[in-house]
Order: structure tokens, then sequence, then C-alpha cells
């Protein structure tokens, strides 16, 4: 790898980041900030050293059998690496890093916000009031459902599902967690959670079941159309982890049946792509995949882009390397 290796960025990034990149590495960047296609990808690849996709690039083993041997990392920005194809990565020598710990506040925040608006009906109300509809207070209005006391289902109870749990602790929820393994003694302790070896028996017992997984093949459609049907119907969802991890269409119908109480959902599974079923329903929030955006946040996934890069180019083991086991 050269002391100043090709960077191409597919996506805009934050300006202190992308001048620090045109400082550090001959660094092409995307002004103008639309999506590479899977043609353009595969030419960046036939000449890049180092790749800085985005989860809006799909960088499968059709783009990296054309990759240039001097193609040596991927250098994701993000955490999920699940737009990656990891196993061709590893046969072709190709390093992965991506961006864990710096959004996992961030993340955990969002999951908390759809809690709370799926709960207390947050986005109704404000289209109500935008739609000049309110016709003021009213004692049976808009009631919606209190979470202090009530139980949530954590799936996957790393980084993220344990910020969550923290977080849910104050609001009064006692929490629960299904995971491929159970966490260590002292965790559980300290979050005062619950661990179900079976997911199927934790989902039928909870009122808010929240996604905090990674997508992966063992992950794909884990809540699938017979899991969602173990739910109690007073049940929401939310999801801030991938869209893939849900059946969306079988939530959707669900939903729409009421055999779900509401849904929030900051991730879909053919992003930007939202299930028309989705659109229809008055309970279910949808965000446009904020879960991380906010400008620390950005920041620091920058900065991990750039250590990784700069790490990796010196000749050392970048700091957030991405192996298949962990995924
Ligand atoms: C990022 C995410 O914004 O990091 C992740 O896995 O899902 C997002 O919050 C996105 O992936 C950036 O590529």
């Amino acid at each position: 790898m050269p002391n100043k290796p090709l960077v191409v960025v597919t996506r805009r990034l934050p300006d202190p980041i992308e001048t620090r990149m045109m400082e550090l590495f001959r660094t092409r960047l995307n002004l103008d900030d639309k999506p590479m296609s899977q043609a353009e990808l595969i030419e960046a690849v036939k000449e890049a050293d180092v790749l800085v996709p985005t989860v809006t690039d799909r960088i499968d083993s059709a783009v990296l059998s054309q990759a240039g041997p001097q193609l040596r990392l991927i250098a994701s920005f993000g955490t999920g690496v699940d737009h990656i194809d990891l196993k061709t990565a590893r046969q072709r020598g190709i390093t992965v890093t991506n961006t864990p710990g710096v959004l996992t506040e961030d993340t955990a925040d969002m999951t908390m916000a759809l809690i709370l608006a799926v709960s207390r009906r947050l986005t109704e109300g404000e289209r109500l009031v935008r739609a000049g509809d309110w016709q003021g207070w009213s004692p049976t209005a808009m009631l919606g459902h209190r979470i202090w006391g009530k139980r949530l289902g954590i799936i996957g109870m790393g980084r993220i599902g344990s910020a969550v749990a923290r977080r849910a602790k104050g609001f009064g929820l006692s929490v629960h967690y299904h995971n491929r393994r159970r966490v260590h003694e002292d965790l559980e302790a300290e979050l005062e959670a619950t661990y179900w070896e079976s997911l199927d028996q934790m989902l039928a017992r909870m009122d808010i079941v929240s996604v905090n997984c990674p997508h992966t093949p063992a992950t794909y459609h884990l809540l699938s159309a017979r899991r969602l049907k173990l739910l109690r119907p007073e049940a929401t969802v939310v999801n801030t982890s991938r869209g893939e991890v849900i059946d969306e269409n079988a939530l959707a119908r669900l939903v729409a049946a009421g055999e779900i109480a509401g849904a929030g959902l900051d991730v879909f599974e053919h992003e930007p792509a939202i299930n028309p079923k989705l659109l229809k329903l008055d309970n279910v929030v949808l965000l446009p995949h904020l879960g991380s955006a906010t400008i620390e946040g950005r920041m620091a996934m920058g900065e991990k882009v750039i250590i990784n890069i700069k790490t990796f180019a010196d000749g050392h083991t970048p700091p957030d390397r991405v192996l298949e086991a962990m995924f």
C-alpha cells in the first residue's frame, strides 16, 4: 500500500473529515453526493487502494471480483457491514473496517424516541396539529399507553442494546433480552435484565420489542410472520437496526389487522423504498434512517475511518478490523 493511498469516498462526508482526508491521502470525493451505481463502484475498485463506502453501497461479489489487486482496504463509514460481502473480501485478501462504538448512544436515543413516539402517538398528534384539525383538549382524545412499568424485550444485547437498556431503566421499563449468548452476569446485574434463551417465549410476554441486533444471514427475518404472531395485541415493535431483521410485509399486515398495536421503524427492508402498506398505517412511526444522524456522531465516524486508513497505510492492523466471525 502506497504511503499516500488512493482513497475513493462514495458519499459526501462532513467537511472537516473530507478536508483531512485530502491532506492525508490522494482522495477522490463524491461532491454531488449521488449514490454510486454498481457500474461506478466497479470502476472505483479497479483503481482505488482504499474504498470508503456507506450503507447505501452494495459491495457484493460482483463488485469485489472486478477489484484490482491494489484494493487492500474497505474502510466503511458505519457500523453495520451487511452491505459488504465479507467472505469474498477475505478470500481476496481485502481488509474490512467499520466504525463501532461512536454511534451507540445516538442510536439508543433514537430507539427510545421511537418507543415514546409509538406509545404516546407523537407523530399522529403532530400531523393533527399541522393539518389544522385539532379541536382543543379533550379528556379522551388521542390516548396512548404508559411505558412506565411495562416490559421491554431487546433483541441483541450488544453495545446498542445495552445502551437502550440503561435508558429504559430510567423510564421505568423492566428489561428483558434475547441474544446469541447470555451477557456477562455483571452486565446483566447492572442492567437488571432478564435473559430469554428462547426468543419465542420472550416475544409472547413483552409490551415493547426493540430490534438491536445486526443483520446477518442468521438474523434475516428473525421476526418472521410466525414469530410476529406470538406478540400480544397490545405489543409494539421498534427497529433501529436493519429492516431485513423483520418480515416487513407480515408486520404491516399484523398491525393493520390489530394483532400488533403499533411499530416505530427507522430502517426498512428495501431502503429508501417504503412498503406502501406501512404508509397507510397511523400507528406506525416511520423515520428515514436517522439512528446515528448527529453531527457529533458523523464526525466521530469520519475520524474512525481516517484512523483505520492511516493505521493500515502505515503497515499496522487497523483498530476496527471486521472479521466474518464477528457477524
Ligand atoms: C449509518 C448505520 O448512518 O452504522 C450503521 O450501521 O446503520 C447508520 O446509522 C450508516 O450505516 C452509515 O453507512
